[in-house]
């Protein structure tokens, strides 16, 4: 097992990795930005290193900064957490070229996802089923009119490097393709220093299932169950839970079969996800994430399994701690992503936390680096808190969470606590009567 291991994020994922070591008995380095000296995952770590000012260019994307940090720790092994390297298939070669072990999967796997494109064509050599679309990326007009007449419109058109939604255009007919593709391509092009583009049948009111997924490179390959992402806004998630309130038990075992069998054929090591969009009763791949996501607490929280800790077995050499039929999914969890912004307009609201009080209780988690006194700085992703409920059932999830966020204090900053509370009082919601789309509708009618 490795002795030291360097987390290359900050904030609520950085402390969460750093538990996680901490019951490993792993010792662990912080690197952080001059803005973030006085986070609490930087108080926490055995060792910190600055690594640079707050942009993230100059340190958590900083990637000689970090292999420096990691050379002169003697750290054995880099978990990047999420967002910033996590899925940076050069940053995974480079950090096992400096010979130290990426805690995630192979820089191969995290290209081939990488490529939306690829990854579709991987997925549907697989067994899994996609969105009907373009079976390569669509250079011009004819060879983008040639495919949407194939899948039929509604079509969207999706940049091939990207992912999260940056750059999607949509076309209702043959005209509108002929305006978005430019548009699409130039986007692209911005975002993603690639102008390739694909094209897929719109999907118009689907849900967002995504299945949790542990490899350990060697055919062993466990699920733990799928969490409905559905309810988000410009592809921000805010709460997500486990089960979807939308699975029949069937449907259920279908697609967590699915996803196990396409895993083991990939060889894939580490935690991962497959997404999906659902809608009526069928399923339809779009992306597989080779990371550790914000996420994950609820699918821990119904299986007991902690995520973190199995990635670091698995970048060890270990095998899985857990058979498929040893873990049973039980209850139900819910997360809410605590912003620090506006619960109304979404600004961002930096600023000194001169309160803080979080609630607890049987089946209360809250996963954050949060403290009074804290000041959340400009720079970054506005997460400061993830506020994580068990029940046994749907039923008693909902009144524990509508409790906890009557109790959690925030003060001296706006956050998205009063928004999770009018949420969690909606009867769509309440009934789980939801999709992509809805939270869209449900803020446009409280306006
Ligand atoms: C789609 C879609 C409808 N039809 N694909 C957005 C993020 C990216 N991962 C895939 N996305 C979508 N792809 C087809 N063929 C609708 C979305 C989408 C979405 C998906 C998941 C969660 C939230 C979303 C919000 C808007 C659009």
């Amino acid at each position: 097992m490795f002795e030291k291991i360097l987390i290359a994020n900050r904030g609520e994922i950085a402390l969460r990795i750093q538990r996680a070591c901490r019951e490993m008995g792993i010792k662990t380095v912080a690197v952080h930005s001059t803005a973030d000296s006085t986070a609490m995952n930087v108080r926490l770590a055995d060792e910190s290193v600055c690594i640079g000012p707050p942009p993230a260019r100059g340190s958590y994307l900083n990637v000689a900064a970090i292999l420096s940090a990691a050379t002169i720790t003697g750290a054995d092994a880099i978990h990047p957490g999420l967002g910033f390297l996590a899925e940076n298939a050069d940053f995974a070669a480079l950090v096992e070229e400096h010979g130290f072990t990426f805690i995630g999967p192979s820089a191969e796997h995290i290209r081939l996802m990488g490529d939306k494109v690829r990854a579709k064509d991987e997925a549907r050599r697989l067994g899994i089923p996609i969105v009907p679309g373009s079976p390569t990326a669509v250079s011009d007009i004819g060879a983008a009119m040639a495919a949407a007449r194939l899948v039929d419109y509604p079509v969207l058109l999706k940049a091939s490097a990207g992912g999260g939604g940056r750059g999607m255009k949509l076309a209702r007919n043959e005209a509108e393709l002929a305006r978005m593709l430019p548009l699409a391509q130039t986007e692209a092009k911005a975002a993603f220093a690639d102008d390739s583009v694909y094209l897929e049948r719109y999907l118009e009111r689907p849900r967002h299932i995504e299945v949790q997924l542990l490899g350990d490179g060697d055919g062993g390959v466990i699920h733990l169950g799928e969490r409905d992402c559905s309810v988000q806004r410009s592809h921000q998630k805010l709460l997500e839970e486990t089960p979807s309130p939308a699975l029949a038990p069937a449907a259920r075992q279908r697609i967590q079969t699915l996803a196990v069998n396409a895993l083991k054929k990939l060889g894939y090591k580490s935690a991962g996800t497959m997404e999906f969009l659902y809608q009526d009763g069928e399923f339809y791949f779009i992306e597989m994430n080779t990371r550790l996501q914000v996420e994950h607490p609820i699918s821990e929280m119904v299986s007991g399994v902690d995520i973190v800790r199995e990635q670091i077995r698995i970048a060890a050499g270990e095998a899985l701690d857990h058979r498929q039929s040893d873990i049973s999914l039980r209850g139900h969890a819910i997360e809410c992503r605590i912003n620090a912004e506006s619960p109304d307009n979404f600004r961002p609201s930096p600023g000194r936390i001169s309160e803080y009080h979080a609630p607890g209780g049987l089946g209360i988690r809250v996963d954050s680096a949060a403290y009074q006194g804290y000041e959340v700085p400009p720079y970054y992703d506005s997460l400061i808190a993830k506020l994580v409920i068990h029940g046994a059932n749907r039923a008693e999830c909902l009144m524990r969470l509508s409790r906890a966020l009557d109790e959690y204090v925030i003060g001296g900053i706006e956050t998205t606590l009063p928004l999770h509370q009018r949420l969690v009082e909606d009867a769509g919601f309440r009934r789980g009567d939801y999709h992509i789309h809805w939270l869209d509708e449900f803020l446009a009618r409280s306006r």
